[in-house]
């Protein structure tokens, strides 16, 4: 039988098929591969024992959190508390896109601000680089964009993650910040990944991200994957140009004349930098 796991805790899969849910086990072998079935994968399962057999091909996967078969990352970030970070947005961003994963940036706790000049205007140029861009308050809209596909929630801890979900699903009772503050952790509140059902889609609540690595990416793969700059690389004179020192450089003169963010700008050079120090 096909199914899909939904839920891992301590080497117990669950998976979901036809809307029926299975607690099962996973074989040696998976692991004498080094692979092991993550949250998202198809399986086949022997449904008398309850094994995964096997573990169907993935179009694609993210390492923290282990999730794969992904449709869209939902990318939560926070107007204030914590602060809005555009340095964590755009690394997202960068790392979403590598993952062949499409992103879509949400917004929360715009309701805390008392002046929301700055985040409109951030929020207009996202848009205008092609990314979709929602507040939170916007239930109906996040609504449509889940039907019907797998999405994970990321985004750094105490942004409103759980909390959007029990906004959209009345009965999940997911726990939230302040009870984590109650009980004294510095950590995230959710500590496992799994897959809830949203009417018509399936979402990772998923322990938000506290740091994220440019794993396994080069220079040029953070190049290509900041979107404007990309779509405009090929009116610098050099072919191969980083954007950092070169002369004739199309990006830099964008930045200069207002039209890409000094802020996308100062990420990505501190981005390439990371990825440099790393080299050494
Ligand atoms: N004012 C306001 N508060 C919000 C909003 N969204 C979430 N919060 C509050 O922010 C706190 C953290 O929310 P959580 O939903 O626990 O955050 P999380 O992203 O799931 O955090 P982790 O599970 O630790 O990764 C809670 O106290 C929420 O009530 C919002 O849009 N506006
Ligand atoms: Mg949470
Ligand atoms: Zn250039």
């Amino acid at each position: 039988m096909q199914a899909r796991v939904i839920k891992l805790i301590s080497n117990k899969w669950t998976v979901q098929s036809d809307n029926k849910c299975y607690e099962c086990y996973s074989i040696g072998k998976f692991r004498y591969q080094r692979i092991s079935p993550i949250v998202g994968d198809m399986v086949e399962i022997d449904e008398k024992t309850l094994v995964i057999k096997k573990i169907l091909p993935r179009k694609n996967e993210l390492l923290r959190p282990p999730v794969s078969n992904i449709d869209q990352a939902l990318i939560l970030v926070s107007c204030k508390e914590p602060n809005f970070s555009s340095n964590l947005l755009d690394k997202m961003l960068v790392v979403i896109e590598f993952n062949n994963i499409k992103p879509v940036i949400c917004f929360t706790k715009y309701d805390l601000l008392d002046d929301t000049n700055e985040i409109n205007d951030v929020i207009k140029y996202y848009k205008s680089i092609g990314y979709e861009v929602y507040i939170n308050d916007n239930l109906s809209d996040i609504k449509n964009i889940l039907q019907g596909k797998l999405s994970v929630l990321t985004g750094q801890t105490g942004v409103g993650k759980s909390s959007l979900l029990n906004r959209l699903k009345k009965d999940l009772n997911l726990q939230t910040g302040e009870i984590s503050k109650a009980l004294g952790r510095g950590r995230h509140t959710t500590r496992h990944v799994e897959l809830l059902k949203i009417d018509q889609g399936l979402v990772a609540d998923t322990p938000g991200f506290s740091s994220l690595d440019f794993i396994g990416m080069s220079k040029n793969d953070i190049k290509d994957n900041f979107i404007e700059f990309y779509n405009n690389q090929d009116k610098c004179k050099y072919k191969d140009c980083i954007h950092i020192k070169e002369d004739g450089c199309f990006i830099k003169q964008m930045v200069n004349q207002g039209k890409i963010r000094t802020s996308r700008y100062d990420n990505y050079k501190k981005f390439i930098e990371s990825i440099e120090e790393k080299k050494r």
